[in-house]
């Protein structure tokens, strides 16, 4: 018996040991695909799994031979190239691909009710178009709506004719839709009866439609956080935790890939909405992006795409984010140099330090409240055990400490709150976060 207990414990440190290493090192925050000009997919049917502990039957896209994935593969591109898709179908009903956006001429297949469809068991068809405007793209089924609930959607990336992974990071062509970082957005959603009815091979209801489960790059919360291409998650390949430095801008690709609306909040600062559909929102080409606005909740049309640039320096927190207060007895982050000995009151162009983008009229402001003691404090798996940007201090004994870099977390969430839930399972869903970490915490 008391072996029992022993072995039993055993499984559950390693299984602890194994969820903390998942999750405790944040991933990349680039976008992951596939690149072309030409691809090769397949329509097929796997399953997925929820982060409510449940499994379903999807049909997705595949690159080639492998596993179906969801979403499908990002296929990225550059402006100018011919673009060859080949789609293979391997569902027992036929299928298609449209591409809103781009003009597509498509061979081989049988004309279905509005698009060229690939016949059911290993029907081919093949769709072409020039990438010829640079931005973010959705492709999805064009058959019917059902095969988008049932999952074969994904995202196309066009890299404009200037851009350079390492010189010149831009979505468009232009240098105000320049960025440091992106992650792609893509938001969908599932009802699970319909996957059973599918499954089960009964009528399916599309009147009746209740979705239950929302989805970000094809996760619920918190899956979303872990890594890409985990063994675990072997047909949900792609992660949203996209990581930046303060002062470096995010680009966030946002597409409304279900048939579903989405008011998606992105806490920490105000977004710029750079470009919809595709297209930069300029009063006339070269521009830029001039009719730019901002907000911090957009609302995720379906078919709908969005280019937002979000970034965050802590300015006018009104306290010193990096704990320069020499009062202050927190565990805080040492950072050497003459952190904002250029600023000059008044000057705005001085405002923020070369080296650390510290906001400089808050620098040596102290931390406006006093933290109450630990014992009276509750811990989120989060918190660094300091309130200072790259800080870290003691934690509770067992506790998590996924926060290893002191980077502070801002939740990004759907403002509908029952989308906070996966199947009735709080907290799950459209929830993610953005991780701002401290300038010296290297990011892959
Ligand atoms: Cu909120």
């Amino acid at each position: 018996m008391k072996r029992l207990r022993i072995m039993r414990n055993r499984w559950i440190l390693l299984l602890l040991a194994f969820i903390v290493l998942a999750w405790a090192v944040p991933a990349r925050a680039d976008i992951v695909g596939i690149t072309g000009p030409v691809f090769n997919l397949e329509a097929k049917a796997d399953t997925i799994v929820t982060s409510d502990g449940d499994s379903f039957l999807m049909w997705g896209y595949s690159n080639g031979g492998s596993r179906m994935q969801y979403p499908g593969p990002t296929l990225i591109v550059n402006q100018g190239d011919g673009v060859v898709i080949n789609l293979t179908n391997r569902l027992h009903v036929p299928t298609s691909i449209v591409f809103p956006g781009q003009k597509v001429s498509a061979a081989g297949g049988t004309m279905g009710v509005l698009t060229q469809e690939a016949a059911a068991n290993g029907g081919t068809v093949t769709y072409s178009f020039t990438a010829d405007q640079p931005g973010t793209y959705l492709y999805r089924s064009g058959t019917h709506a059902l095969q988008v609930e049932m999952g074969l959607v994904g995202a196309i990336i066009v890299r404009p004719t200037g851009y350079d992974a390492v010189s010149n990071k831009i979505a468009y062509n232009h240098p105000d839709s320049a960025f440091d970082r992106e992650v792609l957005y893509l938001v969908t959603e599932m009802d699970p009866l319909i996957h059973r009815a599918v499954a089960l091979g009964q009528p399916v209801d599309m009147t009746t439609y209740f979705p239950t489960n929302w989805f970000i790059n094809g996760r619920n919360w918190p899956d979303v956080m872990a890594d890409n291409f985990l063994p675990w998650l072997p047909t949900q390949p792609y992660n949203c935790i996209p990581r930046i430095h303060p002062g470096e801008k995010l680009l966030l690709r946002c597409i409304g890939a279900g048939i579903d609306s989405h008011p998606m909040h992105y806490h920490g600062n105000n977004f710029d909405v750079i470009a919809e559909d595709g297209r930069l929102l300029s009063t006339a080409p070269g521009a830029g992006p001039d009719l730019a606005w901002k907000a911090n909740t957009r609302r995720f049309l379906p078919g709908k795409t969005t280019d937002l640039i979000w970034t965050w320096t802590g300015e006018e927190l009104s306290w010193d984010i990096y704990g320069h207060d020499p009062g202050l007895t927190y565990p805080r982050p040492n950072i050497a140099g003459n952190i904002c000995d250029q600023y000059i009151p008044g000057d705005t162009n001085t405002y923020f330090d070369p080296d650390t983008r510290e906001y400089c009229p808050d620098h040596g402001i102290a931390f406006p409240v006093l933290i109450p003691p630990q014992d009276s404090l509750t811990f989120g798996p989060f918190y660094s055990g300091s309130p200072f940007l790259g800080g870290g201090g003691d934690l509770p004994p067992a506790h998590a400490g996924l926060n290893a870099g002191g980077g502070f977390f801002y939740m990004w969430h759907s403002h509908t709150e029952k989308e906070l839930t996966s199947n009735d399972i709080w907290p799950g869903g459209l929830v993610s976060f953005v991780i701002i970490e401290h300038p010296a915490v290297p990011l892959p």
